[in-house]
Order: structure tokens, then sequence, then C-alpha cells
């Protein structure tokens, strides 16, 4: 499976405001989200999988990959197409010895020299950032800006998914700088209408990656 990494929406139950992770989903893939990543940072592991199970079956048909946050056994658990890995999360030498080549790795960088580690161990992709500030992530680093994330652009070659406070009126010039993706957790979590909010996203990614 080669995945699109244009819009990935990153889940957060706790900023959906009154909607369910599933309803957030759909609306975000009506509006053009290319990759889903289910982010759990306080439910049970029953309750993980289930609701990666329900998320899935929705994705599935609609051929939008599913990515796991943190948790391998997780992502094992219902086949997902890949596990996002944090830097104090498994290692990826561990996940990739038990994973092989059945699913996409992505790795979080904050800073070049993380980047740079995540190429060389394997990674199928790095999220990048924070590159603006953001609230949603309360244990963020300083963010890289755009100039950061250009050093970290050309210092590898594998696909590069820019995080952090990104939103239709500061992502274009990340796209220009070289991002395969833009990743929102609030921009569209926390939007009045999600499915607006993923198209406005994803009409100013199109535009960007073409002008
Ligand atoms: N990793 C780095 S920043 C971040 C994560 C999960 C949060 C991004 O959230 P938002 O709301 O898109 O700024
Ligand atoms: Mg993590």
């Amino acid at each position: 499976m080669t995945i699109d990494y244009s819009l990935y929406l990153v889940t957060d139950r706790g900023l959906s405001r009154w909607r369910t992770t599933l309803q957030i989903v759909a609306a975000a893939v009506a509006g053009g989200v290319t990759c889903v990543q289910l982010r759990e940072k306080t439910c049970s592991t029953r309750e993980f999988i289930e609701q990666a199970r329900s998320v899935q079956s929705f994705l599935k048909s609609r051929g939008i990959p599913l990515i796991i946050n943190d948790r391998i056994d997780v992502a094992l658990a219902v086949k997902a197409d890949g596990v996002h890995l944090g830097q104090n999360d498994m290692p990826i030498e561990t996940a990739r010895g038990i994973l092989k080549d059945s699913m996409f790795i992505g790795i979080s960088a904050e800073t070049l020299e993380n980047a740079v580690d995540a190429e060389k161990c394997g990674a199928d992709y790095i999220g990048v950032g924070p590159i603006f500030p953001t609230n949603t992530k309360a244990d963020a680093a300083e963010p890289l800006g755009p100039e950061g994330f250009l050093e970290i652009r050309k210092a590898v070659k594998i696909p590069l998914v820019a995080i952090g406070g990104l939103k239709k009126e500061n992502a274009a010039a990340i796209v220009r700088n070289g991002a395969e993706g833009i990743a929102v957790v609030s921009a569209i979590v926390s939007a009045d209408d999600p499915e607006k909010a993923a198209r406005e996203l994803k009409n100013m990614i199109i535009r960007a990656k073409t002008s």
C-alpha cells in the first residue's frame, strides 16, 4: 500500500466537543482527509481496540489508511496500516523486529537529529513538529518554524508530515518547503464544521503543491 499523506488527520477525543471520533473521521474524510491516525491517550486498551475497529471499518471501504498512535499491540490486533511512534515510545528497531514489513512505521521528530536517526533506522515517514506553537500537546518541544522544517527537508529523503499549529492560513509555506503532508488535530477536530475545515485545508494543499 502506498500512503497519501497530503492531509493527515490525528484524532483527539478531548478536543472533539460533542462529536464522537467516528463522526469527526467521517466528516474529515468527506472533506478530503487522506490518512487517519487514531491517537488515544487515556482510554483502556479494550476501548482503544474497539475504537480502532470501528474507525477502520469506515476507512477500509474508502481506501483510507489507519495509523495507530503509540500502541504497536493495538495496531497488530486490528491489522492497521501503520503505527506512529514518538521518541519515548518503542524504539523503531524493536518495532520493526516485531512488525517486519507488515506495517508502515512513522516516527515523530522534534529535531534534525531525531529525523536523521529515524531515516537511518528505516522509518517509512517522519512526523516533524511542532512547526508552530500548539496547545494540543502539553509536552510539545520548541516550535521548529518553517526554517527548521526546511533544514530537516534538506537532510532526509523519506516523506515528511508536518504537525503542530497548522491551519489553512499558515500551512501553504510548509507544503512549499517540501512537506508530503500536513497533519492536524484541532484545525479539524475542534472546528465548528470539520468537513468544511478539511475541505479548505485540502484545497489549500492542492493549490500549494501545484503553484
Ligand atoms: N505532535 C507534535 S505537535 C502535536 C502532536 C501530536 C499536536 C498538534 O495539534 P494541533 O492542534 O494540530 O496543533
Ligand atoms: Mg507517542
